[in-house]
């Protein structure tokens, strides 16, 4: 089918790009099957984000946070990465600076092959001790609840970025640095409500990249960008990298 100008225009100016930065969030797991966070189906429908989602939720009830996390755990592992994440993948191979920002925590990136990439909100699959800090990759599933430390049999949490928690500082300025040197931001599903990545747009925008946007629905970034594209990232990330 002959793609939009929008299509066309963003298409040719990802394939003469030199620096390109990603910036994707649930929407782009949408397609895999795995609950976005603020959708109809959301994840959070039963639950509210900051409920269970926070170092005070942990703090109150480290069996219900771990359950919820279980839960979700068995959902993603059935889930492959969807014809999104593989062009990422392609045009992180053809691209000569490539950089992912995902605020995803599902592990679909790096299982399609990502790999320069960033995972701001940290990864379900990685676990770090409250006590000693190590950071180990666990796929029990179920975890056993309550999870303990193997080195120093302290108490297992998520890592994973919580609400009220700050990001790694590293990710943050490999962040800043790839938004600040990209030629093309490509935003692909994110509803740019969670900060500090809602205001990516903005930073590149101020350093002259050219900002797109690709989402099912308009989103506070779309007054934003230079172009927005409406769709299923499944069906438009691979023609914007074919
Ligand atoms: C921090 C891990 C400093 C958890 C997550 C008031 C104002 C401003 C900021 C704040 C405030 N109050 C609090 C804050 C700070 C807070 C924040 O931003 N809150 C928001 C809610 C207002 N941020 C933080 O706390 C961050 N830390 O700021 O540190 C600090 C330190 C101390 C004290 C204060 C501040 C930490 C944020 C990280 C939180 N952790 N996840 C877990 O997953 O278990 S965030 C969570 O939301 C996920 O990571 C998710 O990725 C992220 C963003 O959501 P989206 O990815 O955008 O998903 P969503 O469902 O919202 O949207 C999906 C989109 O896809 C939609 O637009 C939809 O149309 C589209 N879509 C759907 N299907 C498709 C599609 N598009 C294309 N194709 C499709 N098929
Ligand atoms: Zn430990």
């Amino acid at each position: 089918m002959n793609a939009s100008p929008a299509i066309q225009e963003l298409k040719a100016r990802l394939a003469q790009a030199t620096a390109v930065t990603v910036l994707t969030g649930a929407g782009i797991s949408a397609d895999s099957g795995v609950p976005t966070f603020r959708g109809a189906d959301g994840l959070w429908k039963d639950h509210r984000p900051e409920e269970l989602a926070s170092p005070e939720a942990f703090a109150r009830n480290p069996t219900l946070v771990w359950e919820w996390y279980n839960w979700r755990r068995g959902l993603i592992a059935t889930k492959q990465p969807n014809p999104a994440h593989t062009a990422l993948v392609e045009l992180e191979h053809t691209v000569n600076d490539f950089w992912l920002i995902t605020q995803n925590v599902d592990g679909l990136h790096p299982l399609a092959g990502s790999q320069r990439l960033s995972e701001i909100h940290g990864n379900i699959w990685k676990v770090r001790c409250t006590q000693c800090e190590r950071i180990t990759v666990n796929r029990d599933m179920p975890i056993a609840i309550l999870p303990e430390c193997s080195t120093c049999a302290g108490l297992l949490r998520p890592h994973i970025v919580w609400f009220g928690e700050s990001l790694d500082p590293e990710d943050l300025q490999k962040s800043f640095d790839a938004l600040r040197k990209c030629e093309v931001l490509l935003i692909i599903g994110t509803s740019g409500m969670v900060y500090p990545a809602a205001s990516f747009g903005p930073i590149a925008k101020e350093n002259g990249a050219f900002v797109a946007e690709v989402n099912l629905d308009p989103t506070p970034n779309s007054d934003l960008v230079d172009v927005a594209i409406q769709g299923h990232a499944k069906d438009l990330v691979p023609q914007l990298v074919s």
